[in-house]
């Protein structure tokens, strides 16, 4: 998938999109509001498997080397009560949730996978956000890679830090050892590779939204 996510348009289609996405923004908050939060895939859709399609920005698949960079640990800070930084084995030690979900990438494809992870609401409950947290950024060891969200979407019942794909612990494609995934959310949202969740009163932009891809990126 070398070109997943390739940038589309002119500087004149760009200027035009972003006129455009206030707008949508304001459809998509409505709209997050009135999502159910069951029944994301429609009936006969097929899990996508192996055929699920793996994207990342590095040039060589990002694999976490315990060797060179240390434990992998992952940090949930900024505008928090009680940040946190959470050893793989505290991470496992979390409940977890399975969600059948799908996955849309602006490049036009979409698929389905069976998710498990840990839900954001429970990992919100431990770092106390303080009242001005209306915005979190997703990090991650992939050449910088992150995107910020709105705070409401990472509340929704199925936005979780994925540890496992289809019953089995991620892999280095999909993003091991930990991804956020929402359905709610378009494919470039959902940073895999997490390192560091952060709390903030300001969105700080992210990979595509910085390159001209809508920041909201609801589906
Ligand atoms: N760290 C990181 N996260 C990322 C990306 C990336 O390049 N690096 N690509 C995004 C895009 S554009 C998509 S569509 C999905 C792809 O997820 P997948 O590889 O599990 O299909 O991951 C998103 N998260
Ligand atoms: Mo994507």
């Amino acid at each position: 998938m070398v070109t997943a996510c390739g940038l589309p348009g002119s500087e004149g289609a760009q200027r035009l999109l972003k006129s455009a996405e206030k707008n949508n923004e304001r459809l998509e908050r409505w709209l997050l509001k009135t999502a159910n939060a069951s029944d994301r895939v429609p009936r006969g859709v097929p899990i996508a498997g192996n055929a699920f399609p793996s994207y990342f920005v590095s040039r060589q698949m990002p694999v976490w080397d315990a060797a060179t960079m240390g434990n992998w640990t992952l940090t949930v800070d900024g505008a928090v009560q009680a940040p946190r930084t959470f050893t793989w084995d505290e991470v496992r030690r979390l409940s977890t949730r399975s969600h059948t979900v799908q996955h849309y990438c602006v490049e036009g494809w979409n698929a389905a996978a069976q998710f498990q992870g840990i839900p954001f609401t429970q990992l919100a409950r431990l770092v106390k956000p303080t009242a001005d947290a209306g915005f979190v950024d997703f990090s991650s060891f992939d050449s910088g890679y992150h995107e910020s969200w709105d705070v409401e979407s990472t509340m929704h019942p199925q936005t979780l830090v994925v540890v496992a794909k289809d019953g089995q612990a991620l892999s280095p494609a999909y993003g091991a050892p930990a991804r956020v995934h929402s359905p709610i959310k378009l494919g470039y949202k959902n940073t895999k590779y997490l390192t560091r969740i952060t709390f903030m009163s300001a969105p700080n932009g992210g990979y595509w939204s910085s390159k001209g891809y809508e920041w909201f990126g609801g589906t």
